[in-house]
């Protein structure tokens, strides 16, 4: 695949009616075909996955019987008696499947979004765009098309989106061959059209859209809420207007929408209908937090919250040692029966978490019986802090999640990240959606599956978290973060990896020096667990006496010894320098890019 290897990130000169190239990849019966690849004999079974009392989804074996996902267990049973049911609570083996197809499809270098368990968008526009230019235009589609186009569209989208199948077919080779998956894929211009048409010929097939088509496709869904961004609220308000099919949606003119939506709302709506859609593809990071939930019918036995979050914490330290950053936050949930009311409501608190709790092996963070007892100590004050224990109490569920984490050892304003190995390719491929904020933006969460009982939260954050500190806004607006993001080396701009060349050579330098002292929590000094609703940056801010008032001390902290001597020497004997000691106005405008403008307050 020679010609995959190169760049998707270079300047597209695409420019068209439809420039753009997006695959969608959703796995096949995911859950069930985790089971089966892990064991083959199952293949030939009709195989279901329980969660409770719910059969969440079945091989398609299975659905030959008339097996349908979130099936009542006893309904499947009566219309398939010979039903194989696998325990499906523990998503552990889910989640690594998940994470090894969205690894392999980053083997493109395209733009690639994680969307749930097992869907992905990859924007191939710019990988698409070099295949043509080097390939004449003898393309042909790989898979089938939702209706043959009546003539060449100008743009030039056909053949692109002929290439763009070559493309899906390639990928879905690969998570095939490489991993074992079969899947579904859906090619089109926009994402509204590649994840719509995606699951037209299931299971282990492909469908391309041209662009032509799109509106006709559209309407053939029968209800609005089909459509990705529209929630149960907005369909209540359609349905309110008599507005049920998207036909409906196409044949209302955007004045009357506006009468019940926002103007830009309203807009959106029919655009949407219309099968248009310029969402871009967001390259996936790591997540914001990452949390489990079990949720039950009534707990009202503190020593069995106890129990339940013993039994979560223990799962969420496994997710925690292959994310492979240190938690520096914890927030407990309960949701709370009010028995009167009858109805219930969640309520969280967090607290700060020692990174001393967690020891690194071999890039692992990891936890001692003594740490998890410390966690677990923290988690029930939380706990009582949130419930009154002379009172009764009646809990439908609990929840752990870890909410900030501490980047390699100082967090989101070390230079460290900089220094780093990892620094990947996700790390510079970030920059074209960071500062895209638009009000616009897609949900397309809205569509992806949620567990009825423990519950993935590592792709969401489902809380927003709290106020940050001055520096951490400072850095996050400087990095063109918006607020709610948790700063990482992917969420860098490239301006801002761009060092000079000198800079550069120490970089390499100290990569090779530094790499497994920076790996310890060295400048980050333990603090004790606080049960505080607001956050304090935890990383330490000292040791820099000698620094000139510019200085971020938290950020020089952070470099290696090498460096921190390197740099006092300098700001002792300036003349030894080229970098001015004066003030950070003069520093900047001397050398824009220079290494010292992240030690800079502002
Ligand atoms: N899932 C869930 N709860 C739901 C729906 C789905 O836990 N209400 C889980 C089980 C699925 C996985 O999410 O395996 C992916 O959901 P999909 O809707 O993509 O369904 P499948 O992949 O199982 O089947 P398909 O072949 O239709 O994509
Ligand atoms: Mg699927
Ligand atoms: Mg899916």
């Amino acid at each position: 695949m020679e010609s995959s290897s190169s760049s998707c990130y270079n300047h597209s000169s695409v420019s068209s009616d439809h420039p753009k190239s997006i695959i969608h990849i959703d796995v096949d019966c995911f859950y069930a075909q985790v089971e089966m690849v892990r064991k083959p004999e199952l293949r030939s079974l009709p195989l279901g996955i329980q969660q409770k009392n719910i059969v969440v989804t079945s091989n398609y074996e299975a659905r030959k019987y008339g097996i349908k996902k979130c099936m009542l267990v006893t309904d499947a049973l009566k219309v398939c008696p010979s039903l194989k049911l696998l325990n499906g609570e523990d998503l552990h083996n889910y989640r690594t499947a998940s994470n090894n197809i969205f690894a392999a499809l980053l083997h493109w270098k395209c733009p690639v979004e994680k969307l749930g368990m097992d869907e992905n968008f990859i924007d191939v526009t710019n990988l698409v765009e070099e295949r043509v230019k080097n390939g004449g235009d003898g393309f042909s589609l790989v898979g089938h098309v939702y209706s043959e186009p009546m003539s060449e569209c100008i743009c030039g989208c056909h053949t692109r989106l002929k290439v763009a199948s070559q493309i899906a077919s390639e990928m879905r080779k690969k998570l095939f061959d490489e991993l074992g998956f079969t899947t579904c894929a859906g090619i089109a211009h926009n994402k509204l059209l590649a994840k719509l048409i995606c699951p037209l010929h299931k299971p282990n097939d492909q469908t391309t859209i041209y662009p032509e088509h799109g509106a006709s496709f559209m309407s053939t869904l029968q209800s609005v809420r089909a459509i990705p961004s529209i929630g149960s609220k907005t369909t209540e308000a359609l349905i309110s207007q008599k507005i049920v099919t998207v036909s409906d949606l196409q044949q209302v003119s955007v004045d009357v929408l506006k009468k019940h939506f926002s103007s830009d709302m309203a807009v959106r709506l029919k655009n949407l209908s219309l099968g248009e859609d310029n969402t871009p593809v967001k390259q996936t990071g790591k997540p914001q937090s990452i949390g489990l939930e079990d949720s039950f019918k009534t707990v009202s036995v503190k020593s069995e919250v106890e129990e339940r979050f013993a039994t979560l914490l223990q799962r969420l330290l496994v997710l925690v040692r292959e994310d492979g950053r240190i938690p520096v936050s914890l927030r407990v949930t309960l949701r709370k029966k009010d028995v009167k009311r009858l109805c219930s409501h969640r309520e969280s608190r967090q607290c700060q978490v020692s990174p001393s709790i967690f020891t690194i092996n071999n890039g692992t963070p990891t936890v001692t019986e003594v740490g998890q007892q410390k966690l677990m100590t923290s988690i029930m004050r939380l706990f009582n802090k949130l419930i009154d224990l002379s009172k009764p109490f009646h809990l439908t569920l609990v929840g752990l999640a870890f909410t900030k984490f501490q980047e390699r050892m100082t967090g989101r304003g070390s230079i460290v990240n900089y220094l780093m190995n990892d620094i990947s390719v996700q790390s510079v491929l970030n920059i074209t959606n960071d500062c895209d904020t638009s009000a616009s933006s897609m949900d397309y969460s809205a569509a992806s599956p949620s567990s009825s009982t423990t519950t993935d939260l590592s792709d969401a954050e489902v809380e927003p978290s709290p106020k940050k500190p001055k520096k951490v806004n400072w850095i996050a607006k400087k990095r063109c973060l918006s607020k709610g993001e948790v700063a990482s080396p992917s969420k860098l701009r490239v301006s801002e990896l761009r060092l000079n060349s000198r800079e550069l050579e120490k970089v390499s330098e100290l990569r090779l020096n530094s790499r497994d002292r920076s790996l310890t929590p060295r400048a980050s000094p333990a603090k004790e667990i606080s049960d505080t609703d607001t956050m304090k940056d935890v990383s330490d801010a000292g040791n820099c006496d000698d620094c000139p008032s510019y200085v971020d001390k938290e950020v020089f902290n952070a470099l290696p010894d090498e460096m921190q001597q390197e740099l006092k020497a300098m700001w002792k004997n300036p003349s030894n320098s080229e970098l001015p000691r004066s003030s950070p106005r003069n520093m900047n405008k001397a050398k824009p890019n220079t290494i010292l403008k992240y030690f800079v307050h502002k």
